[in-house]
């Protein structure tokens, strides 16, 4: 596995000239000032050069862990990381500090230095010799999976590649590592998970992945491997800090003001609201770093209200009429269980009801690896001989 390096600053060209030692003696600032006095004018400009690129070095960072893109661009401004998949991924996979949700975003998008930068990453992951459960706990732990379908997508599609490449004859091919990676890091939810009551068995998890190998099965001993492997221990997850919301709330899926009702006693008040992650959080200020409520949207449905006094409406429910689920602050700051049998916030427009509506319906969405999984899952089935 490769080492990750500590204090490289300029990715992809030759590193600096460490700055010149500041060694002490007991007289101290004497020597200090001596060899200041010795220092030539080139030397101490050279040095301030220095320590600029790594403060610079670090703002970057800084910015990247907020904004990856915006993070690359003024490393690369500032000629501490060249423009080319190579450097950056490499920049990405071996520096310190670097937020790994953020590293996760950033390899994620569409763009073409993105996608090229995505394959110098893996390719950067020595996966020969390891079994496929080895290989992913390698992988998801060098940055978080983002949540939306599309990048997880390509970045599983970028791992497979990546692990055929490097153990060739073990899968018939890259999509039937992609259908099985999947599979084990849902076994491995299912399996570790509190939540979950039923643990899939071994013969549930072999009879999950029947016929994935271009129409035939993976042998039994490989897939009895690797479930004993998730079982006997989970992945271990990257967490950034997970008190530093800032991140949850970058990037949110829709945010905006709206009037919200109270549980028990019915007053509207105007709050503003993030939706990411398939939460809905609530503020009293843009500015405030601490939510005041927190909607988990697992399990709600929406719908549009009618209410007298309120024209535009729209009401979070559970569709087995149960009580939602969700957390507020109380004034003391202590955290309290929700006690709304239903949400009903209230839009300023129609056209702002509709669009928060779509976007809640959208972050709702089922697990986006099992529509992943059966997309791919369909294309294998047609393009294999059919099996008696
Ligand atoms: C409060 O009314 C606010 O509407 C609260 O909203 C609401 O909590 C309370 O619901 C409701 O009683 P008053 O301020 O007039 O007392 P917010 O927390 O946004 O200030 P929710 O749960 O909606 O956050 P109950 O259920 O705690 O009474």
């Amino acid at each position: 596995m490769a080492v990750r390096r500590k204090d490289s600053f300029l990715w992809g060209k030759a590193p600096p000239n460490p700055p010149p030692g500041e060694s002490r003696d007991r007289r101290g600032v004497q020597k200090l000032h001596h060899v200041t006095q010795e220092v030539q004018p080139e030397e101490l400009e050279e040095q301030n050069k220095t320590v600029v690129r790594s403060r610079r070095f670090l703002r970057g960072k800084k910015k990247f862990n907020m904004d990856p893109k915006k993070g690359v661009s003024y490393l690369v401004e500032h000629e501490l990381l060249e423009w080319r998949a190579e450097s950056v991924a490499e920049f990405l996979y071996k520096e310190d500090g670097l937020n790994k949700t953020a590293i996760g975003n950033f390899l994620g998008e569409r763009e073409e230095l993105h996608l090229h930068t995505l394959k110098a990453f893996v390719a950067l992951h020595e996966f020969s010799d390891l079994n496929l459960v080895q290989a992913l706990r390698q992988f998801l732990w060098s940055f978080r999976l983002p949540g939306e379908a599309q990048k997880i997508d390509r970045m599983m599609e970028a791992f497979a590649a990546r692990y055929c490449d490097c153990n060739p004859g073990v899968f018939k091919s890259t999509d039937t590592c992609y259908i099985l990676s999947f599979s084990i890091i849902m076994l491995n939810t299912s399996l570790h998970n509190p939540n979950v009551r039923e643990k899939p068995s071994l013969q549930r998890f072999v009879s999950m992945n029947r016929a994935i190998n271009s129409g035939e099965d993976l042998p039994a001993e490989l897939l009895t491997k690797l479930y004993a492997s998730i079982r006997s221990e989970p992945f271990k997850i990257p967490e950034d800090d997970g008190n530093d919301l800032t991140l949850t709330f970058f990037n949110p899926d829709r945010e905006g003001w709206l009037l919200k009702n109270g549980g028990r006693v019915k007053t509207w008040k105007r709050r503003w609201f993030i939706l990411t992650d398939s939460c809905l959080y609530y503020f009293e200020f843009t500015t405030d770093k601490d939510p005041i409520g927190i909607i988990p949207l697992e399990n709600l449905s929406v719908r549009k209200l009618q209410d007298a006094s309120k024209p535009f409406c729209l009401e979070l429910f559970n569709p087995r009429g149960l009580k939602i689920k969700a957390c507020k602050t109380e004034n003391r700051g202590r955290v309290v269980q929700g006690k709304h049998q239903s949400y009903k916030l209230s839009a300023a427009s129609e056209e702002e009801r509709g669009d928060w509506m779509d976007a809640i319906r959208s972050s709702m969405a089922r697990d986006p690896f099992y529509d992943l999984v059966s997309v791919r899952k369909r294309k294998l089935m047609s393009s294999s001989p059919s099996k008696d």
